[in-house]
């Protein structure tokens, strides 16, 4: 504490002790680098205490006062310097510590049970099937989504001008179709069944494979319709195959993937590339049939442009919708919502 009688050269110095207290204080509480820098700047500045008192060092007579006066404002002018000079280095390591904590990108804390996505719905019932497919022992093969007509019809049995082609509203992909052979057509597969041919040509026999993947036709989407959709292929070719298989392996496949409670039924039908041809139906027991997809014994042309022998092998094949199946299996109302990307949705599955 000053004496109220000390000399005015004392009055200085207090004053100086003051600013220097004041200043380091403020200093100390300063929050960040930006506001430090602020108050240094008011520090330094014209109005700032200490540059207020080395103006009044004029009017202090004696030398020695005013050199020791002089002195004591370069002592706190520095002592403040230093202060800012520690203080803006530790608040800046501290800021780069605390964007470096905010702008961290850490997946794995991401990964909290609340927090997990899982794989689509439709995506979860493809892998099943091949599981199921699997343990009745399938392997599982895919093709590509863009095909030619050579695959997806001709060697279907569906040659051009076959009127069954008319049945699935096809996506060409050439520009000019007057410019190519016919069928070197380029299109998006309208079913996985050029899979099936695929197998054949590459595969050694026996063949016992199940095909899943991504389809595609000009169908407008409505509740049961999308124009990109997902089927699932299966073929067996092998020497004494009959009907009596191809509806054995339905039904087994019905129990293994739905439950022991569910059955299967064959009903007649068309498709170019099997012959005889059926639709199966799926019910839980007293349920209503579910129609699931088309089968039936591969056609002898469609082995032959496999340049397998139809006298030596034959074989079975069916296919189906997996959205479908998806959406009849967990009571989805309408198909489209399956790909609306409303995770409120998405999230029941
Ligand atoms: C076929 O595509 C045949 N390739 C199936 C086949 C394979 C028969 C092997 C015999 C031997 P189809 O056009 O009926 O058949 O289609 C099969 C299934 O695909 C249908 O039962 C249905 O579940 C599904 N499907 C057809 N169009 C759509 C669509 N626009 N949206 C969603 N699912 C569809």
């Amino acid at each position: 504490m000053v004496h109220p009688d000390s000399p005015p050269d004392n009055t200085i110095a207090v004053e100086i002790e003051l600013a220097r207290r004041r200043a380091l204080e403020a200093i100390a509480s300063s929050a960040d680098a930006e506001s430090l820098r602020t108050l240094s700047s008011e520090l330094r500045g014209k109005r700032s205490s200490l540059t207020q008192l080395k103006t009044k060092l004029g009017s202090i007579s004696d030398t020695d006062a005013r050199k020791t006066t002089g002195q004591q404002i370069n002592d706190a002018t520095q002592a403040i310097e230093q202060a800012l000079t520690e203080r803006l280095g530790l608040l800046t390591k501290q800021g780069f510590a605390t964007q470096i904590a905010d702008e961290r990108v850490d997946l794995t804390e991401f990964a909290t049970a609340d927090r997990w996505g899982h794989a689509h719905i439709v995506t979860q019932s493809t892998e099943q099937l091949e599981d199921v497919f699997i343990g009745l022992g399938f392997n599982v093969a895919e093709g590509p989504e863009v095909e030619t007509d050579f695959y997806n019809f001709e060697a279907l049995n569906m040659p051009k001008s076959h009127p069954a082609r008319s049945g699935f509203d096809t996506i060409f992909l050439n520009s000019s179709i007057d410019s190519v052979v016919e069928s070197d057509l380029v299109l998006l597969r309208t079913h996985t069944s050029p899979v099936q041919i695929r197998v054949m040509q590459t595969w050694d026999l026996p063949i016992y494979a199940v095909m899943p993947g991504r389809v595609f036709r000009r169908d407008t989407p409505d509740a049961t319709h999308m124009p990109v959709f997902h089927q699932i292929e299966g073929l067996v070719i092998d020497r004494n195959i009959s009907f009596g298989h191809l509806a054995g392996t339905i039904e087994a496949f019905t129990k293994a993937y739905f439950g022991s409670d569910f059955t299967s039924r064959l009903r007649p039908s068309y498709f170019p590339f099997t012959e005889p041809s059926a639709e199966f139906d799926i019910r839980r027991a007293n349920g209503n049939w579910m129609e699931l997809g088309g089968c039936g014994m591969v056609h002898p042309n469609v082995l032959r442009a496999c340049r397998i022998d139809p006298d030596v092998y034959t074989g079975f094949a069916f296919g189906f919708g997996i959205d479908r199946m998806a959406k009849e299996q967990h009571g989805v109302e309408d198909i489209r919502e399956m790909y609306t990307n409303d995770l409120r949705f998405l999230r029941q599955f």
